[in-house]
């Protein structure tokens, strides 16, 4: 394995992490929770949504199940949580669902999903009245997760970004990020590539979608994940054996073919910095964000998990984050 290093990483000066941070903790859930984090966060119905992941350990660190949480909040800042879990999924095949991500299309309120089953790792796609019930509209084959949906449809047809997980032809970590479409949320073909691991400076391993895109005047505005590794680099966090870095970057996708990058920032928008995010945590050196609102001030609220233990908000002004991505 022949890896670039990567080194030190420096958040983007225009973004600016919450003081307050982080918005939502296990301390905060009325039920069983030990990491909160990787939530999907929108606008929906006149407030502000977000479904999170729930980790939930024994005294002893032993991973016992996820389930999924619900939130309101009416400025995206202090949340109100539900008495109960939204949706937790166990049984002989399909074991648990985790990294949800929100997006709104036409008025009706979507959410993408990893479910991790006996036969692999399969990316899902459901719809939800009043996030009591979710539907599920289709279940990728394995192994492919981070799907995100854009929110509306593009040339007619519903478009999402994904990242499969090619190891046997690739060798090891190799993940890149892909888009497909469909006419009805079930079938999706038309698959290509949107972005590779080797266009991202600031990766040496993988990278794949984040947060749902964002409209602008520019582009679909959309973070990524991208993840480095450093043999160097000592285990980081309570997980047993964990290394590696992830941070979000920003992209800018073409309006009309979002499978055509047109502006990318060389750098990090948000590198592991904070204390929430390098020390304490499950895996230290993690962000990852699952949920970007684009306000009508030009604000733009990232929602990210911090070390895979909490879940945080960064804010930046749309016109910021253009500047950023070069173009290509
Ligand atoms: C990935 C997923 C994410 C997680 C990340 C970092 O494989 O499990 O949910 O945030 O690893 O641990």
């Amino acid at each position: 394995m022949s890896q670039n290093i990567i080194g030190e990483l420096k958040s983007a000066p225009c973004i600016v992490r919450y003081p307050g941070n982080p918005v939502l903790a296990a301390k905060d859930i009325p039920y069983q929770a030990s990491l909160v984090f990787n939530a999907g966060v929108t606008k929906y119905q006149g407030r502000y949504v977000m479904v999170f992941r729930n980790d939930v350990f024994n005294d002893e660190r032993r991973f016992q199940y996820t389930n999924l949480g619900l939130a309101f909040s009416n400025d995206g800042i202090a949340w109100d949580v539900q008495p109960e879990p939204c949706w937790q999924v166990g049984d002989e095949e399909n074991l648990r669902v985790y990294d949800p991500r929100l997006t709104v299309i036409d008025g009706r309120c979507y959410m993408c999903f990893a479910m991790d089953t006996r036969h692999g790792l399969r990316g899902g796609i459901a719809v939800t009245e009043d996030f009591s019930k979710f539907d599920i509209l289709s279940l990728s084959v394995p192994d492919n997760r981070n799907m995100v949906l854009f929110p509306e449809r593009i040339g007619g047809m519903y478009v999402r970004l994904e990242r499969p997980f090619p190891v046997y032809s690739r060798g090891r970590d190799r993940f890149d990020m892909w888009m497909s479409d469909s006419p009805d949320l079930k079938y999706w073909g038309n698959s290509s590539l949107a972005l590779g691991v080797e266009h991202v400076p600031y990766a040496n391993d993988k990278i794949g979608p984040a947060a749902p895109p964002v409209k602008t005047s520019k582009g679909w505005l959309t973070t990524i994940h991208a993840v480095d590794l450093d043999p160097e680099r000592g285990k980081n966090g309570w997980e047993p054996a964990w290394r590696k870095r992830y941070c979000a970057g920003i992209v800018l996708l073409d309006l009309d073919d979002p499978s055509k990058v047109i502006g990318m920032c060389r750098e990090p928008l948000l590198a592991p910095e904070a204390p929430y995010e390098v020390d304490g945590g499950f895996r230290n050196n993690v962000i990852f964000p699952g949920g970007m609102v684009l306000e009508d001030t030009g604000e733009v609220k990232i929602y990210y998990g911090a070390a895979d233990t909490v879940e945080c908000l960064a804010t930046a002004h749309v016109d910021d984050l253009l500047a950023l991505c070069e173009a290509v």
